[in-house]
């Protein structure tokens, strides 16, 4: 993207407050009011801010919550069934809400949107001559639908926090200052509708990039927003304040450095490797390096972080990229929003061996249920093309992809060593067939297919994967759908196009023009399913490589802050970056 563009841009970022705590409140309002606190294992994971307010905090452990407070309510949260939907439902009102088209969630509770695009069109709005009386507008073909607003004021809190009173603004800063004016007050009425509509407070940032974006909402939390405005400082160079805001920062808290690279920095800054803090913190350290301290480190540019950075796992080019982060700069897009997940999966990690072979069908079954419904609730939509089908719900639904491909994965614990000591993590190792036609069927209920998906289907991969005739030794088992087919519909997202949709919309629009037989209107082109020439045999499986399949990255795999995974290497499973120290914790107390 043009520098110049770049620093045009309009971004939004949303996190939403104690989200999990605020799912649970919004099933049970009751709850509002008393300090609840959300359960993983031995960990809080979260609290509300009542809760907060009596002393409790994220990754607590369990015992020292009930000390702390012991009145507050606990509640478990190990399925995230509840949080998905919840997060996909607040996503899919603010994707709506902008024009762009560019919404990306990070995990469950972030989502950033691209709203340069309505800014544009509503500083072209403006009269100049009153700010103060302005009307933002939310949508191109209805006038009438927006908010009125101040435009001659920001809302809310800023950084700088305070304009300073000898700074002049160059007129490409006043033009700046205006865009990020309108952000505010486009953030503040999203913030107030997602709360209002939905029940959900959110902590906001308003930059010029994701980056910053995401940072400045750190600045005031909860229930706030922070926009990072012109001037830039003296000197007319627009990114000055960028840097400023920045220069504070410790280098591990800057989006894109993660713990790694964090820790090399940090050794090369300080001559030695650095003392992290350990327990349930986010990778805490104990030692401040900030950015300006890397920053300004004599030598410190693109090539030398290079250096630094260089070995496995980094890519060409990452010095140039940290450097730029480190100077406020981001160019990535924010990504599109899509219509259907690229692949949907579920899985389970077991501590314990799994003995008979009825516990591993029994786990398939339950894994293929789970898949099932999951796909229910991503890739069916609401039919509304009628077409005189009747009453029944079922067929009021449409499927919106096929995933052509049904993958098993496991992952066998490896032995231990001659000395007793655990050897190298294992890997995955998987299995892929066609997705059986009988899925989709949508007159069955999801524990019946699931059976029938297990009986024909996953119990034939599982025994390709695994020769043995008891006792398998997996810590983890894994169920997808991939390969995703799209059914399309008329939406700008969409990708395919479906025709069998666009003929029964034809029908549904020229209807009262035609005189038709009543047979006709039982023509039931909804369940059909796209062509594979595939057999459906399970000859036809294709056995995968042995080698590890990546991480799920998909925002509706069972991976929650999916594009931060790290593998724990006491039990292997894939741990949000975030929560891995609590993870490591809840080994330690199970020792
Ligand atoms: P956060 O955004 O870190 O926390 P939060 O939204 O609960 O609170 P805040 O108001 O401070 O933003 O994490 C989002 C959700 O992720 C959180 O509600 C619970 C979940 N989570 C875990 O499952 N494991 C963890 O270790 C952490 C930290 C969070
Ligand atoms: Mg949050």
């Amino acid at each position: 993207m043009h520098r110049a563009c770049s620093l045009q841009r309009v971004i939004i970022h949303f996190d939403y407050d104690c989200f999990y705590a605020s799912v649970v409140e919004n099933e049970n309002p009751a709850l509002k009011s008393v300090p609840l606190a959300i359960q993983q294992k031995q960990i809080v994971v979260t609290c509300n801010y009542e809760a907060r307010r009596r002393g409790l905090r994220k990754l607590q452990l369990i015992t020292e919550a009930r000390k702390v407070c012991p009145e507050a309510v606990i509640v478990l949260g190990e399925d995230l069934t509840r949080f998905r939907d919840a997060s996909k439902d607040l996503y899919n009102f603010l994707q709506q809400s902008i024009w762009s088209g560019r919404a990306e969630r990070l995990g469950f509770d972030e989502v950033w949107l691209d709203c340069t695009d309505m800014i544009d069109y509503n500083i072209g709005l403006l009269n100049l001559n009153d700010l103060s009386h302005s009307f933002f507008c939310m949508n191109k073909d209805d006038p009438t639908i927006g908010f009125a607003y101040d435009a001659s004021n920001v809302y809310g809190p800023t950084y700088p926090s305070s304009p300073c009173p000898t700074t002049v603004l160059s007129e490409q800063d006043e033009e700046l200052r205006l865009r990020f004016v309108l952000g505010s007050h486009l953030a503040r009425h999203l913030r107030h509708e997602l709360e209002s509509q939905k029940g959900y407070t959110s902590t906001v940032g308003i930059a010029m990039n994701k980056l910053l974006a995401k940072l400045a909402g750190n600045v005031n939390k909860p229930k706030n927003q922070t926009t990072i405005l012109p001037p830039r400082e003296p000197l007319g160079d627009p990114e000055r304040t960028v840097i400023r805001f920045l220069d504070d920062h410790d280098i591990g808290k800057i989006p894109g450095i993660g713990f790694k690279l964090a820790q090399k920095i940090r050794a090369h800054v300080l001559g030695r490797e650095a003392a992290f803090s350990e327990g349930p913190t986010y990778a805490g350290t104990k030692e401040l390096v900030t950015v300006f301290d890397v920053r300004s480190y004599p030598g410190m540019g693109p090539k030398r972080l290079d250096e630094i950075l260089a070995g496995p796992g980094s890519f060409k080019g990452i010095g140039g990229k940290i450097w730029d982060l480190l100077n406020g700069m981001d160019d990535a897009e924010v990504a599109k929003v899509r219509r259907v997940p690229s692949q949907i999966s579920q899985e389970d990690s077991y501590m314990k061996y799994l003995h008979t072979f009825e516990e591993v069908k029994k786990q398939l079954h339950i894994l293929g249920e789970r898949l099932i419904r999951r796909m229910h609730m991503d890739l069916l939509e609401d039919d509304d093309d009628g077409g005189g089908i009747g009453d029944c719900e079922t067929l009021r639904r449409r499927w919106i992809a096929h995933p052509r491909t049904l993958r098993l994965s496991t992952r066998p614990r490896p032995l231990s060593g001659p000395d007793g000591g655990r050897a190298r993590a294992s890997q995955r190792i998987s299995r892929s067939a066609p997705m059986p036609n009988f899925v989709f069927n949508l007159n069955e209920t999801p524990s019946t297919l699931a059976l029938r998906l297990a009986d024909e289907a996953l119990v034939p991969m599982f025994r390709k994967l695994h020769h043995e005739q008891a006792s398998w030794n997996l810590s983890l088992i894994n169920v997808a759908a991939t390969n995703m087919a799209e059914t399309a519909a008329e939406t700008k997202e969409s990708k395919g196009r479906d025709i069998g949709r666009m003929f029964r919309r034809q029908d549904e629009i020229l209807k009262d023009f035609r005189v038709t037989a009543p047979s006709e209107e039982v023509n039931d082109t909804r369940s059909a399913i796209p062509d594979r020439s595939a057999a459906q045999s399970l000859d036809a499986m294709m056995a995968e490589s042995t080698s590890d399949i990546p991480v799920e990255d998909d925002w509706d795999s069972e991976d929650g802050k999916s594009q931060q995974l790290e593998r724990c290497e006491i039990c292997e499973n894939a741990i949000p970056a975030f929560a891995l120290a609590a993870h490591r914790r809840y080994h330690d107390l199970s020792n």
